[in-house]
């Protein structure tokens, strides 16, 4: 399978995230929390240096809930950050996000008070993957600033910075990390999650891949939801096809719109909640 990348465009990126990331005072690192392994950016260190970081696994309603547990504590005590769960879902999640960005933020406003100026709100940007659901957080930070002050005019806004609460100023363009795919299994995954874009990958192959997996972590959830018998090996396109009905005109299996499906099936929730990747693929 062949997954492409685009070092020109890596290269672009790259710089345009370090220029966003040196005018804030905290980073907001958006993973999705059913691959917290791929969807991280080992190189985001480079980029922030000093600057504390905040973990946030999103797309937490849709991931296992039993991973999800292990994977905030596993991140928690591995990155010394503080970590996060976050879905699009729920708005009370967004308070802990902010209260946690306070406290990150106020050594950055300590410092420009030691040197005589006039202290301002703590500055942040929610950086992270394509599709890892950014701007849905963005507008979340943004809403809540709207129903707490509740004033006529809105959020107090320049061009780039928002004003979500009284210590804390967005900056409303995400940093988006370029994905890096010489890596062909993650490749895969960001796929299987949409965090690359539909040109770069093959949707059969995808598709099987994560049949493959889901067969492999989640065999009795998934095997019921397509009404698969007992099987010992993972079900191809075709079975898949067979159980759900899936014919062209000629009476032959459609095998992509099959494929279509069980992505879209998947990456909707609808299988069930579903993790990729265990804590062990680290530590192996
Ligand atoms: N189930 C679920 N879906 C989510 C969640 N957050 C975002 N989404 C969905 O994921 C998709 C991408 O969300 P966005 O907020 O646009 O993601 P983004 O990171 O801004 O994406 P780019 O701008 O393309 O980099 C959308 O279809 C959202 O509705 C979540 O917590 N749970
Ligand atoms: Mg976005």
């Amino acid at each position: 399978m062949t997954i492409h990348w685009y070092p020109g465009h890596i290269a672009k990126a790259e710089r345009k995230l370090l220029e966003q990331i040196n005018l804030t005072d905290v980073v907001l690192e958006v993973l999705d929390a059913r691959i917290p392994i791929s969807s991280k950016y080992e190189n985001l260190g480079k980029f922030t240096r000093e600057k504390p970081r905040l973990l946030i696994l999103n797309k937490a309603d849709i991931a296992d809930p039993a991973q999800n547990a292990k994977w905030k504590d596993y991140l928690t005590e591995t990155t010394g950050q503080k970590v996060i769960l976050t879905s699009a879902s729920s708005a009370k999640d967004i308070s802990s996000v902010i209260k946690n960005t306070v406290e990150l933020g106020q050594p950055a406003i300590d410092k420009i008070v030691e040197k005589g100026r006039l202290p301002r709100p703590v500055r942040v940007i929610v950086v992270g993957m394509p599709n890892v659901g950014k701007s849905s957080i963005i507008n979340k930070l943004i809403k809540t600033s709207k129903a707490k002050t509740g004033s006529k005019a809105g959020v107090t806004r320049t061009t780039q910075w928002v004003r979500v609460h009284p210590k804390v100023e967005l900056m409303d363009t995400p940093g988006i990390i370029p994905a890096r795919l010489e890596n062909q299994e993650r490749a895969a995954k960001l796929a299987m999650v949409s965090c690359v874009g539909e040109a770069a990958y093959d949707r059969m192959e995808v598709s099987k891949s994560l049949i493959q997996l889901l067969f492999e972590k989640y065999k009795n959830v998934f095997c019921s939801y397509y009404k698969l018998k007992e099987i010992e090996e993972p079900p191809t396109l075709e079975d898949i096809a067979k159980s759900r009905n899936l014919l062209l005109s000629g009476g032959k299996f459609d095998i992509d719109r099959t494929a279509t499906l069980v992505l879209s099936d998947f990456r909707q929730g609808k299988i069930g909640r579903m993790t990729l990747e265990d804590i062990q693929e680290i530590t192996d």
